[in-house]
């Protein structure tokens, strides 16, 4: 059986009403991402840092899946085991679309971290004013996701899924951060076949074997109905 690792990014959220960060209408236009994602923005201004996901959490609360992740959560069910989903996004509209195998290597939004104990108790309200830590009862809980300078989750799972890979297939990823930039190189270099569904060109177009411009609500389900109709299932 092919096994297949797809990962995402902000874009196939985007036509689900979740906006990207990078470019016009993302969500830190005007702004660095690099300057804003970090622990030391969070320490410099917590409050804000915490109001920030707080709305972020309450407006992913309110949208749904769209065809993309649908098509994805139908490919598990079809192969099962022989696909792992690797996502840089903090919403959980891959697991509400029914995928289970999903690894979020950037965090969770319906996580929080203790930063006393290192308990990342799950949470669906806001964390201002700032609940205690369910397991120590610190006050010091703070969103459970990846900022720039931290490590990633998952990286000994993703590497070993990397090399165990037959296909690389990257979502709505502009590229722009690493390691996830990475994997495309990782995973060709080890012999998989490699593909890009993306709106536009990417940072990383140029590593992929096969790269298809338009939005993921068509280019996912159409890439998974070829996926399952072929009779050998590769791309
Ligand atoms: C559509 C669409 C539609 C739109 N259909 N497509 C080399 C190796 C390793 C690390 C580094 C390195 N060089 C530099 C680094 C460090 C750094 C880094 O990458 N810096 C760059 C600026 C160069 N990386 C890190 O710090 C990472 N940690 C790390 O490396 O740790 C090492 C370590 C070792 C030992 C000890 C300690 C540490 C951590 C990175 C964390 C990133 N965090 C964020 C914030 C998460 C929380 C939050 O959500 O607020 O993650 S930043 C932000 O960018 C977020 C995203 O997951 C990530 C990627 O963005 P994404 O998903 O690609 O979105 P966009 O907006 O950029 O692109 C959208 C795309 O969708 C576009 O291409 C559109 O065209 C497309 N699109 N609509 C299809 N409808």
């Amino acid at each position: 059986m092919t096994r297949i690792i797809v990962l995402t990014g902000a874009g196939i959220s985007a036509e689900s009403g979740v906006p990207t960060f990078r470019g016009a209408g993302g969500l830190w236009e005007g702004h660095r991402v690099e300057d804003v994602a970090t622990p030391e923005a969070f320490a410099a201004d917590p409050e804000t840092v915490q109001r920030f996901y707080d709305a972020r959490r309450r407006a992913v609360a309110s949208v749904a899946p769209n065809p993309a992740h649908h098509a994805l959560a139908a490919l598990e069910r079809a192969i099962g085991d022989d696909l792992l989903v690797v996502t840089q996004n903090i919403d959980d509209l891959h697991e509400r679309a029914g995928s289970s195998r999903v690894l979020h290597m950037h965090g969770e939004l319906g996580r929080a971290r203790c930063a006393a104990c290192g308990e990342r108790p799950p949470v669906q309200d806001d964390l201002l004013p700032g609940p205690p830590c369910p397991a120590c009862g610190e006050r010091m809980l703070r969103p459970d996701v990846v900022w720039f300078g931290e490590l990633p989750y998952g990286l000994d799972e993703i590497d070993a899924a990397l090399a165990a890979c037959d296909v690389f297939v990257a979502i709505g990823t502009s590229g722009a951060v690493y390691p996830a930039a990475g994997f495309v190189l990782t995973a060709s270099a080890l012999g998989a076949s490699t593909l890009e569904l993306n709106l536009a060109e990417s940072e990383i177009t140029p590593f992929f074997a096969e790269s298809r411009l338009g939005p993921a609500s068509v280019l996912v389900p159409e890439w998974v109905r070829e996926l399952l109709a072929a009779p050998s299932r590769t791309t």
